[in-house]
């Protein structure tokens, strides 16, 4: 998978050199590709904001260092997919990060200030797929942790990403698995600490029992932390 990451802070995706993204670049498994937006802004200062049409505060991102980035990198996308982290766009979900994870590649727009010109999606809209996305519903100070966060959760969908111990099958919010209850709690040695003992069922070595116990931990745990599910 091709991952093209565009920001005014490229080294805000430093993570993406670590641990399990990382590990998959290393493998060759992803290739990704950090973009400073800067570099396609040509004027002396490399200006990549202006004051917002209709007046208002703060910044706006210039259309022209955008165009001029995704005109560079698109083609080397085969169905090109362009993710704008927004908190005015799409939730992200476990399904999203599913159907991205079947894709050759997606492209992160990464605003920041008070967005891109808007311009920019609609000119790419008839080249690529154009596609704003929330992490969540609150407001970041621009796109970078939200592809982070997107990035990893695809990642570790793609084969030969996670480890044999590490099952993606188990996971809260993977449909099928536990039919989208919470996760319960998990313990490790050792049996008590500071008073505090791991439960008696755990130790019992009665599969059939323990199965029940943790099925019904995770459905204590959706009734208290989210009645809607
Ligand atoms: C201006 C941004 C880009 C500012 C964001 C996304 C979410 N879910 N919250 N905040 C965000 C993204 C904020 O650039």
């Amino acid at each position: 998978m091709r991952l093209d990451i565009i920001s005014i802070f490229p080294d805000y995706l430093a993570p993406l050199e670590l641990s399990l993204v990382g590990r998959a670049r290393a493998r060759q498994l992803i290739d990704v590709r950090v973009h400073d937006l800067r570099d396609y802004a040509h004027d002396r200062h490399r200006t990549v904001d202006d004051v917002p049409y209709g007046g208002g505060p703060g910044m706006v991102m210039r259309p022209e260092p955008w165009g001029e980035a995704l005109d560079s990198i698109l083609p080397d996308h085969q169905a090109p997919l362009v993710i704008i982290p927004t908190p005015s766009g799409r939730p992200f979900t476990q399904h999203l990060a599913q159907q991205w994870s079947l894709r050759p590649g997606m492209v992160f727009a990464c605003g920041r200030y008070e967005g891109i010109d808007a311009r920019v999606a609609q000119e790419y809209a008839g080249r690529a797929e154009v596609l704003p996305v929330s992490l969540g519903d609150y407001v970041l100070a621009g796109g970078e942790v939200a592809a982070l966060a997107m990035i990893e959760a695809v990642v570790r969908l793609l084969p030969g990403v996670l480890g044999n111990d590490e099952s993606v099958q188990d996971d809260s919010f993977a449909p099928g698995a536990m039919e989208s209850l919470l996760e319960g709690p998990v313990y490790t040695r050792p049996p008590e600490w500071r008073g505090h003992a791991v439960p008696d069922v755990l130790l019992s070595g009665d599969h059939g029992r323990i199965a029940t116990w943790r099925r019904d931990q995770a459905i204590e745990r959706t009734r208290v932390m989210r009645p809607e599910l």
